[in-house]
Parts: C-alpha cells; sequence; structure tokens
C-alpha cells in the first residue's frame, strides 16, 4: 500500500524543521476521516470520525513522534524517554528503534494495555514499570531529562504539539473547511493544545475562515480539568486517559475558553457504550479512550447541543486493537458446534 509522504515532508512549512532537520519517519497521518453516518443522521448532523488508529503505530501519537524523534536526532541526543499510559511509548519505542537509537519507556506498573506494552517490547525498548500512576511517573521522567542527555519525548516536548497540529490539519482538508465542533478525549491534553494551535495555524494562514468549538472529554474517574483539581488516584477502564494532572491543562482550558468550547467528563459505561456502537454499527474499532470522544458527542447531541445540518468531527485517537482485553470482555459469546453445514448454517442465522 502506499502511504502519503511523510507528514515532516507534507507540511513542511508549517512545522519547526530545516534542511538540517533528518526525516524519521513511517509513514504516519493521511489517516481517513470516516463518515458515520448512522449516527449522524440520528442527531440531524454531518458526522465523522478522524480514525487515528490508522497511524504506523496504531495511534496519534506518531504525529508528534515523527517531529520529536527527528529533532532529538538533529540535536544528538542519546537516547529518548517518556512516562506513557502506552500509546507513548509504543509510538517513542518504534521511532527511536527507527532512527537507530535507544528508548526508555516508565510506565504504571499493570496498567497498560497488552497491545501497546507488546509493541514497546518488540521494538527492543528499555520498558519500566513503576508502583504509580502516569502521574507520578512523568514527575520523575521530566527530572531525569533536565539533568542528563536524554530527550523527553512526552507531548511536554513542543515538537510533538507541532507534530500533533497536522491532524487539525488533515481534517480541514478533507471537509475543505473547519468543522463547526470537534469532539477530543483529554488525558495529558497535549492533542487538544495541538489541535487548537493547528486549526487557528490553518486559519491564520488564510486556509480556512473558520475554527471549530473544542470539545474535551475526560473519564469521569479521571477528570481533573471538569473538577478544578488534580486527581490523586485517576481510575477508569480507559487506561490510557488515566491521568490526574494533566502537563497541559491550562492549555487546554484556553483551548476551550478561545473556541467558545466545553470540557466534561463521560462515565465508563458511556465509554463502553460508544465503544460497542461504533465498532458494531460503524465498522470502525477504536480503543475505549478514544471513543471517550464519541460518547461526549452522543451526550451532547442528546442536550440539543448541535444545530442540524453541522459539521462535527470525533477524534479516534487509537485502534481497538490496542486493548485486546477490553475487546473480548463484553461481547457475544462464541458458538461451539460439531463441522456440519447444517449446524452452521443454523449458527449464522439463529440468535
Ligand atoms: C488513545 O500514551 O498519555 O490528552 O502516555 O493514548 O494528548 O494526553 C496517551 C493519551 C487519548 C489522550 N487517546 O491524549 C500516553 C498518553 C488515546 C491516548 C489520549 C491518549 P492527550
Amino acid at each position: 500500500m502506499n502511504r502519503p509522504p511523510a507528514l515532516i515532508t507534507r507540511y513542511r512549512h508549517l512545522l519547526p524543521v530545516t534542511d538540517a532537520t533528518p526525516v524519521i519517519s513511517l509513514g504516519e497521518g493521511g489517516t481517513p476521516l470516516i463518515s458515520l453516518g448512522r449516527l449522524g443522521e440520528r442527531y440531524g448532523v454531518r458526522l465523522f470520525a478522524k480514525f487515528e488508529g490508522m497511524n504506523p503505530t496504531g495511534s496519534f501519537k506518531d504525529r508528534g513522534m515523527t517531529l520529536a524523534v527527528s529533532k532529538a536526532v538533529e540535536r544528538g541526543a542519546q537516547a529518548v524517554i517518556c512516562a506513557s499510559t502506552g500509546n507513548t511509548s509504543a509510538s517513542a519505542a518504534a521511532y527511536a528503534a527507527r532512527a537507530g537509537m535507544r528508548a526508555a519507556v516508565v510506565i504504571p506498573d499493570g496498567k497498560i494495555a497488552s497491545g501497546k506494552l507488546a509493541q514497546a517490547l518488540a521494538h527492543g525498548a528499555r520498558v519500566i514499570a513503576i508502583d504509580g500512576n502516569f502521574d507520578q511517573a512523568l514527575t520523575v521522567v521530566r527530572e531525569l531529562a533536565e539533568s542528563s542527555d536524554i530527550e523527553l519525548v512526552n507531548s511536554v516536548n513542543p515538537f510533538r504539539i507541532a507534530g500533533q497540529m497536522t491532524g487539525a490539519f488533515e481534517v480541514c482538508d478533507a471537509l475543505g473547511a473547519a468543522p463547526d465542533a470537534l469532539c477530543i478525549p483529554v488525558g495529558n491534553a497535549g492533542n487538544i493544545t495541538a489541535y487548537w494551535a493547528g486549526f487557528r495555524a490553518y486559519k491564520a494562514a488564510g486556509t480556512v475562515a473558520g475554527v471549530p468549538r473544542m470539545m474535551g472529554f475526560q473519564a469521569a474517574g479521571a477528570a481533573p480539568l471538569v473538577l478544578g483539581h488534580p486527581v490523586a488516584h485517576p481510575e477508569t477502564v480507559a487506561t490510557a486517559i488515566r491521568i490526574g494532572n494533566p502537563a497541559s491543562g491550562p492549555q487546554a482550558l484556553a483551548a476551550i475558553a478561545e473556541s467558545d468550547g466545553s470540557i466534561a467528563a463521560v462515565t465508563d459505561a458511556q465509554i463502553l457504550d460508544a465503544y460497542h456502537l461504533v465498532s458494531r454499527t460503524e465498522g470502525v474499532f477504536c480503543e475505549p479512550a478514544s471513543a471517550a470522544s464519541l460518547a461526549g458527542f452522543v451526550m451532547r447531541a442528546e442536550a440539543g447541543e448541535f444545530t442540524p445540518g453541522q459539521t462535527v468531527v470525533c477524534v479516534l485517537t487509537g485502534h481497538g486493537l490496542k486493548d485486546p482485553d477490553t475487546a473480548v470482555a463484553d461481547v457475544p459469546a462464541i458458538v461451539r458446534i460439531p463441522a456440519t453445514t447444517s449446524a452452521i448454517e443454523r449458527a449464522v442465522f439463529d440468535g
């Protein structure tokens, strides 16, 4: 399959790169904007999913990681490090391998989805599990990065945010305009910050006329920006956004205020409903954290928040295969029968 050229090449004029910057790429970006026609029709809007699970490592992190690792190579860093709920570690491990560089990833022990752990291990990263949560992991890696020559590739790295602006560029390129609203899951709050920067950059360049309302959604058990204070012990089925003290919280709140947007919490039950809905009725398999954006859309739509005919984009940040345990936790039973034509025919249509 032909993938589009590297993101750094495609959007070079809008990114902080020079001719001296190497391009460490796995063909990231160029993900599909998929019409969710049935669900949109139910609420009278044009609804789309920006399916970031189609990136090389299966999440949106690759957009920022291509730039962060390229810049790390440019400045001669010896290694990259990150704290992660899983996807950042998978992406950092892959891009570091691509660059021929060492990666270390610090994760909350037992709290990252198995697909993500498999990726970090497969790419040869040094995987360090701590007896603590993401917020504690981020605190220690930030300290370490300040006192060493190891490049921090969490979204506090400005190149991560710059690279992730390309998600907003692609949404506008596909629609020929900015959407009216963007629904997005919020964990460490880097992605909502990046999308907002991207939409503003496109408007400033005159590429589009407007910007969307930024609608962020956190899991109810990990909703510091909704509550207005950090959460010491975040908990949610959506382990990717099990974050109690988001590093880019102030930037996220600014994006929401400047865009006339909003931030709200969705429960694990709402997240899982949306997760099953989009996989069963639209054929799009995302991970639970990603479904927070769709759960939020449904909640807002039922409250009458959207005007008929508006264009709404939900960012589905990661692929469903990342978290196979959640995928098989609440699904129809496997049918076990003898290997005969008649038994199989009955099994197809029964139940
Ligand atoms: C699928 O990998 O924080 O608000 O360490 O994996 O930019 O943090 C992942 C976050 C949404 C939240 N959806 O994005 C990590 C990590 C998925 C994610 C988010 C994450 P931010």
